[in-house]
């Protein structure tokens, strides 16, 4: 046993149970002490015990991001410390733009850039009907990037250097696959290990960090179909949809929800195309769904 005191990153974590890549490389099989300390996929960990490939966690360093989402009942951590939300749809099957709204909303609201991806653009004749579905997400700022991961992942490679990248998307979007694409054989093994730990799936589930070089490091998650924003106000899911900012000082009412009330600029700009009308439809449709089953409680 090494007498230093240790750190490393979880890569992956079960519950208590977690896969730890120590500062010195090594991958260890690492348990948290306390009942009470919830490792996450990308935190800080202090180690003691170290040796013979295990570990015992003491403790969590603060995180200096966190990715989640939440029922009325619990908050779901996905990831601590990434720096950028990379959401991923696919030309098949096809995605849910509500989805990506409720990604871009957390992303918005960690304080994450977030970035979109067109994957499997291989199969080009259902390119164009993506295309257009992704139409209301154009012009916001967020770069758009078409990819068919599965064979090459080189047009993404410049926007996830010297970040810490998290995949988010629905199942069978390609998120596993393309980092297969971008992993260095030696990160596979990460792979096998915490998919062992993790039951032997081959759907994703538990989230894993890998690192592709020095300064890119990945977190792959598992797919959902929901992604629940139970934590945030009215006003915080507002400011997920980000063209509405240029908008909405200028609504009648200064608490405006931009929902049914009048003189609703941000309405106006719909109505006159200068925001996408998808786009608001998307956020009421939010909007209503987290707080009724807030006052169904
Ligand atoms: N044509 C095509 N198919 C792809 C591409 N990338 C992935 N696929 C296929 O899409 C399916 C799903 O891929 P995965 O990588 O497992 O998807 P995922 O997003 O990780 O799914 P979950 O782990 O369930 O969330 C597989 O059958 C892949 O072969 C691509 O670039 N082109
Ligand atoms: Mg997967
Ligand atoms: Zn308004």
């Amino acid at each position: 046993m090494s007498a230093a005191p240790a750190s490393g990153t979880v890569v992956a974590a079960f519950g208590r149970e977690t896969l730890v890549r120590a500062d010195d490389g090594e991958l260890l099989q690492a348990t948290a002490r306390n009942r009470r300390t919830q490792p996450v996929c990308g935190d800080r960990a202090l180690l003691s015990g170290v040796g013979g490939g295990r570990a015992v966690i003491e403790a969590l360093d603060p995180r200096r991001s966190v990715f989640s989402r939440s029922s009325q009942h619990r908050t779901k951590v996905l990831a601590a410390n990434i720096t950028q939300v990379v959401i991923l749809v696919a030309c098949e099957p096809s995605f849910s733009d509500e989805l990506m709204c409720r990604f871009l909303v957390a992303a918005e609201n960690a304080g994450l850039p977030a970035l979109l991806v067109l994957n499997k653009v291989d199969l080009a004749d259902l390119r164009d009907r993506a295309l257009e579905a992704l139409e209301p997400f154009r012009g916001l700022g967020y770069p758009l990037i078409e990819l068919a991961g599965m064979r090459d992942a080189q047009p993404l490679l410049a926007y996830l250097h010297r970040h810490r990248s998290l995949l988010a998307g629905q199942s069978g979007m390609g998120k596993s696959s393309l980092i297969k694409t971008l992993l260095p054989e030696a990160e596979v093994r990460i792979g096998e290990i915490s998919r062992f730990l993790d039951s032997g799936r081959q759907s994703t589930t538990a989230a894993r960090l890998y690192v592709v070089d020095e300064t890119t490091e990945i977190v792959d998650t598992p797919g959902v179909s929901d992604f629940g924003l139970a934590g945030l106000e009215v006003q915080d899911i507002a400011a997920g949809f980000r063209e509405f900012a240029a908008h909405a000082g200028r609504c009648r009412f200064q608490d405006c929800r931009h929902l049914v009330e009048p003189g609703c600029a941000v309405q106006q700009a719909a109505d006159s195309g200068a925001i996408h009308a998808r786009r608001l439809q998307l956020y009421r449709r939010i909007v209503e769904q987290e707080h009724a089953q807030r006052t169904e409680r």
